[in-house]
């Protein structure tokens, strides 16, 4: 796990009124697997990191998110792309309009001949895009997953946004508390693939297993596919199967919002408890009109300036995305870089109607 250092942490502490996700877990590895290539052994990172080495000027930069029609996506990078400007650099920001699984290989392509110097991903599938972030690699273009990871031997780097086991597990915390650990409850996802998503479901579902949650029976994992319209129509068919249900999860910012558009308008209002991933702007009126008690994340803006700036020292040759090496983050401060490549932004936030008007993204 990524270790924060204390000055950085009161850094970028978020307002007073957050309550943050205090959970005892000890592991917080994410998507490790002990027998994959770890950081150091990548393609393209053979060479010494020198800490030493200043932040190159003149960086080109790329973010290629999931998709570029989702509002939380749009945030990330636009921070990532302010924070190249101030190291001297330049980003941008391009990607396919939804997120099927192999909708970003033809932008890497196009990436890799503009020589960009680092390529920043949010995985729509771990392994769709891994050839052409190797032949990137190979041609010494750093590659930095966020958000949701690729395969470890893809990339150089994995920006998680918070522990994923934290994620996970208190996800389903929250809500068992909210309904009183009885009764049925569902996942309203994204896509199939995506490795975020499904590495926080394994986690849910591992937290299901104990003791608290022997009342509590997941009857469905739905997906959304990270498209408007699509989580509404899952969220309809969810009630219309499982009329009983008592609780939904919905790990993303673009489903939760949809869900709770769903719920507000039903009479399921105030019945069904939704609880997941979202942005406090978009979920604020759901808030207040009582569809939602509380969700979480973490600040988007931070993830993408931490990607951004994990980037330029990759590309600087500060660092290769071997254990223990460290960097600096701009105003968030040091960064140490964990196993399997790993760096963790910090822990989620929880909204609720006490400290959402407090937050503005
Ligand atoms: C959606 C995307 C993204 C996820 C957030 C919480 O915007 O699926 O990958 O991290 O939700």
């Amino acid at each position: 796990m990524m270790l924060r250092n204390a000055a950085g942490r009161r850094a970028v502490a978020t307002a007073a009124t957050a309550v943050s996700l205090a959970l005892a877990l000890t592991a917080c590895s994410g998507t490790t697997k002990d027998s994959e290539v770890s950081g150091s052994a990548k393609a393209g990172s053979s060479a010494k990191a020198d800490p030493d080495a200043p932040l190159k000027k003149g960086l080109k930069i790329a973010f290629l998110p999931k998709q570029i029609n989702n509002p939380y996506e749009k945030i990330v990078d636009e921070a990532g792309i302010a924070a190249a400007e101030e190291y001297g650099g330049t980003g941008k920001e391009v990607g396919p309009s939804d997120a099927n699984a192999s909708s970003q290989v033809s932008y890497i392509n196009t990436l890799i001949q503009q020589r960009q110097d680092a390529i920043l991903i949010a995985a729509n599938d771990p392994n769709a895009v891994c050839g052409p972030l190797k032949q990137a690699m190979k041609k010494g273009i750093k590659v930095v997953a966020y958000d949701s990871d690729t395969a470890k031997d893809c990339r150089q780097l994995f920006i998680n946004q918070a522990s994923s086991e934290e994620i996970g597990r208190s996800l389903v915390q929250h809500l068992g508390e909210q309904i009183g650990h009885k009764g049925k409850i569902a996942i309203l996802s994204a896509t199939q693939n995506a490795t975020n998503q499904n590495t926080w479901i394994e986690y849910m579902k591992e937290e299901l297993k104990l003791p608290a949650y022997k009342d509590m029976e997941l009857v469905k994992v739905a997906y959304g596919d990270d498209a408007d319209q699509k989580s509404f129509q899952q969220t309809q068919g969810l009630m219309q199967a499982y009329p009983d249900l008592k609780g939904i999860i919905s790990p993303t910012t673009v489903g939760i919002a949809a869900a709770a558009r769903y719920l507000s308008d039903s009479s399921y209002k105030g019945k069904v408890v939704l609880n997941g991933l979202g942005t406090p702007n978009q979920m604020r009126k759901y808030v207040k009109d009582g569809t939602v008690e509380q969700f979480s994340l973490w600040n988007p803006e931070e993830l993408g300036h931490l990607g951004s700036y994990a980037a330029a020292a990759l590309a600087s040759g500060q660092i290769t995305g071997a254990e223990g090496e460290k960097f600096e983050a701009g105003k968030l401060g040091e960064y140490t870089i964990g196993k399997d490549g790993e760096v963790i932004l910090g822990e989620p936030t929880v909204f609720d109607s006490k400290n959402i008007d407090t937050f503005d993204f």
